[in-house]
């Protein structure tokens, strides 16, 4: 009878990959990036993303949105790559404005500002698809934000397809006082804001929103297109964070970190933990 050969490393499934992300997650422990375990292409890497999405909805952790990376032209070729990726916002992961983030639950995260969006109206990505005028008109809100990343991976190293199946980093967010976009914009140019991020009322990194694609607004369109091509829904009251505005800032116990974006508002968070 002839030997049928059986693979030494068998490529694990995107659920078992997902899982393993997820366990780091809940034990706050990074692990060796799963790009060295087995190759994953972006369509792996997205059903793993999705996988995690799916374990953490098992445990009551609802979708509250999704959110953007790599928008800044310095980290997109810092990466080289040359389209954004998305990644997928849980209830779990809100903190209050001026709320407290306890650091001990992460791995080594990092802070930075962002805008985010809401949308008032669901959207069908797959209508129309080369317009992103559904999304646009359903942006009804606007508010200066922070995202706080924390790779799952060991010294925050990743490839493309690594950083798509960790959710993007996606950690925990914080957003301020929502306005009316439309009026906002008759008052702002929402790609011209300056934004400043302070850790104790020292300034820790500056930039401005032209810095997420050109205009924060662009965002909308892309986060259409990416929720078309990853599967991703876009329901009523879903919340969008469009990209970062200065480079991220990592995140210590015991601090406040305040993101301060010129016109549109301010937001901040206190962060607990640091026990030895
Ligand atoms: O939100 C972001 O721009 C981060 C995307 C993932 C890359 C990273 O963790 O730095
Ligand atoms: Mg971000």
């Amino acid at each position: 009878m002839p030997e049928i050969p059986v693979p030494e490393n068998p490529v694990p499934d995107s659920d078992e990959l997902a899982a393993i992300l997820d366990e780091a997650v809940r034990a706050a422990t990074a692990v060796p990036q799963l790009s060295l375990r087995a190759p994953l292409d972006e369509d792996e890497a997205y059903a793993v993303q999705s996988a995690g999405v799916r374990l953490r909805a098992a445990r009551g952790d609802q979708v509250v949105g999704v959110k953007l990376g790599f928008t800044s032209k310095a980290k997109a070729e810092q990466m080289g790559v040359a389209d954004v990726i998305v990644g997928v916002l849980h209830q779990s992961m809100e903190v209050a404005d001026e709320g407290t983030l306890d650091v001990d639950t992460m791995i080594h995260p990092r802070i930075e500002p962002e805008v985010a969006f809401r949308l008032g109206a669901a959207v069908d990505p797959h209508a129309d698809p080369d317009s992103d005028a559904d999304i646009v008109a359903a942006a009804v809100e606007v508010a200066p934000a922070m995202e706080i990343i924390d790779s799952r991976y060991e010294n925050f190293k990743f490839s493309l397809a690594d950083v798509v199946a960790d959710n993007t980093s996606a950690a925990a967010y914080v957003i301020g006082l929502w306005r009316p976009l439309a009026q906002t914009l008759d008052e702002l140019d929402l790609a011209a804001l300056e934004v400043a991020l302070s850790v104790d009322g020292t300034e820790a990194a500056r930039g401005s929103s032209a810095d997420i694609l050109g205009d924060p607004l662009l965002a909308l369109a892309a986060v259409k297109r990416m929720a078309r091509e990853h599967g991703l829904e876009l329901p009523a009251g879903s919340v969008i964070l469009a990209g970062a505005a200065t480079a991220a800032v990592p995140l210590e116990a015991g601090v406040t970190v305040t993101a301060d974006l010129a016109g549109l508002g301010r937001v901040s968070l206190r962060t607990g933990g640091g026990a030895a």
